[in-house]
């Protein structure tokens, strides 16, 4: 698999996949999606991979959308967003709720629009202390996409949810952490030994007895229904024992 937008490698039962455009701060064009989607088609198939660990090269983590994809010549036809979100963003989040092993968002600067939804529908998200997570939609017009109405108010209630939806300003790691948003916060240089002893510590874990956990705890949440339960047929007998 050729990747030109993103690095990804599966080594001792951990994969890890980072978002690689570190000059447009790691945001999403169309060959990052197919990379992505092929990437994570792999890690289904792959029964070594225990854990995967999302983050960004460079100073950010993810910024959404590429919106230099999105400049409209005078006259041109608009792109449909519409398509774009049911076609790349809406699968990208199914794909890592369903994914039957733990995932791990390190987020290492700042996380907006699509990116900072990504970074949240991983099951642990750790962040350095330098990172930011904005819900950037407001500003261009936009409703929080890529999961972001289903899981900011499961996460952090309804008032703050909305104070984030709407004035689209950015939330710093360490007050994230305090509101539950996300799982750790930790200080900068501590990230990377941080991620690689919660990695370590899930990929020697019964990943089975994880993934059903995964699976129990989104599906109780409420509200969790429709096609996105429809869609939770985790392909665990043919993992064999490996991750038993
Ligand atoms: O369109 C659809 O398919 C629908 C789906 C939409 C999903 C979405 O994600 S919508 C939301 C899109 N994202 C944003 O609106 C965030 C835009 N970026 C920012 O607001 C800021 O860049 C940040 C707050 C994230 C970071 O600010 P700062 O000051 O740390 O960095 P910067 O200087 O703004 O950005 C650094 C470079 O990255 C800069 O390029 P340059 O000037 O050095 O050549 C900037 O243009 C580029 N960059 C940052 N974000 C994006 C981007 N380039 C393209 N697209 C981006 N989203």
């Amino acid at each position: 698999m050729s990747q030109r937008t993103i690095l990804f490698e599966i080594s001792a039962g951990i994969a890890r996949l980072t978002l690689n455009r570190p000059e447009r701060l790691n945001s999403f064009n169309t060959d990052m999606h197919a990379e992505v989607r092929d990437a994570l088609a792999a890690l289904q198939q792959d029964t070594s991979a225990r854990v995967l660990v999302i983050t960004g090269a460079g100073r950010g983590f993810c910024a959404g959308q590429d919106l230099s994809d999105r400049v409209v010549a005078p006259g041109g036809e608009s792109p449909d967003l519409g398509a774009s979100i049911e076609h790349h963003y809406k699968p990208l989040i199914l794909r890592l709720r369903q994914l039957p092993l733990p995932v791990i968002a390190a987020v290492n600067g700042v996380a907006a629009g699509a990116g900072a939804n990504i970074a949240l529908a991983c099951d642990l998200v750790i962040a350095a202390r330098s990172a930011t997570f904005i819900q950037a939609f407001a500003k261009i017009g936009l409703v929080p996409d890529s999961g972001g109405t289903w899981i900011l108010p499961r996460l952090v209630g309804q008032a703050r949810a909305l104070g984030l939806a709407l004035l689209g300003d950015k939330l710093p790691a360490e007050q994230a952490a305090q509101w539950g948003l996300i799982w750790r916060c930790v200080d900068d240089v501590q990230l990377g030994a941080e991620v690689d002893t919660l990695a370590q510590q899930l990929a020697a874990a019964p990943t089975r007895g994880l993934a059903r956990t995964k699976q129990a705890m989104l599906e109780g949440c409420r509200g969790f229904h429709g096609k996105a339960r429809a869609a939770f047929h985790w392909p665990l007998s043919s993992r064999g024992n490996l991750r038993g």
